[in-house]
């Protein structure tokens, strides 16, 4: 586990909690600070690399269970930035009319946050790439916003794997070239990649 680099984790050490919410419009006037968000599948570790991000270990609150998330909830970090965890996509289990609410909410706020200068698509990397991801793409970029795909969970895959994933990504993200950044391999649990994640987001707060 690596400890990290000290500048960086004082940046994001530095954080509130500015509240959950449960639709675009009570949001979009309450800070003038930019936004980059947290978007996926439904357990595949935002809440947690939020967590990892700011090394606070319940900031953002998790759970094994899908489904956890299920409002905005807006980080506030060094008074500079806010880190945006939104609720998971594409949790079969929770019923129809939560998960187009959901979708609804995920979907507004991607469509209108003016401020939103970057969103970090997760996808588990044991479970790879879904329909549902692509779609996430697909508004993505219909609504010109930029976004990096941050591979989770690294520390339950081989080397190999992984580097068969990235070929295989690289080939579909050649179709999103104008939006896409960049592909991180984190895990959470061990810390791995979080540093790049860092330094992605402390460049982002000095736009
Ligand atoms: N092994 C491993 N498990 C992880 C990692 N990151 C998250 N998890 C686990 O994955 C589960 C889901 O994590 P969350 O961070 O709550 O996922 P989420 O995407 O916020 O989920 P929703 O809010 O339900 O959409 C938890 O049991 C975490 O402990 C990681 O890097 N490695
Ligand atoms: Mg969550």
């Amino acid at each position: 586990m690596s400890n990290g680099n000290k500048s960086l984790n004082n940046f994001f050490k530095s954080n509130e909690f500015i509240g959950s919410f449960q639709s675009h419009k009570d949001i979009k006037n309450i800070l003038n600070t930019n936004d980059c968000c947290f978007i996926g599948r439904s357990n595949v570790g935002k809440s947690s690399i939020i967590n990892s991000i700011t090394r606070k270990k319940n900031l953002a609150k998790t759970s094994k269970t899908p489904g956890r998330t299920q409002s905005i909830n807006i980080f506030l970090i060094n008074k500079k930035i806010n880190l945006v965890d939104l609720p998971g996509y594409g949790y079969a289990k929770v019923s129809k009319v939560m998960r187009d609410n959901l979708a609804g909410l995920i979907q507004d706020y991607i469509e209108k946050q003016v401020k939103l200068i970057q969103a970090y698509v997760l996808i588990d990397a044991r479970v790879g790439l879904k329909n549902s991801d692509i779609d996430m793409f697909d508004l993505l970029s219909e609504s010109n916003r930029k976004f990096s795909i941050v591979f989770t969970k690294i520390d339950k895959c081989s080397k190999s794997y992984l580097e068969e994933l990235e070929n295989s990504m690289q080939s579909l993200m050649k179709s999103y070239n104008k939006h896409f950044n960049q592909f991180f391999f984190t895990s959470a649990k061990k810390f791995e990649g979080i540093i790049d994640i860092q330094k992605d987001i402390y460049a982002l707060s000095k736009q």
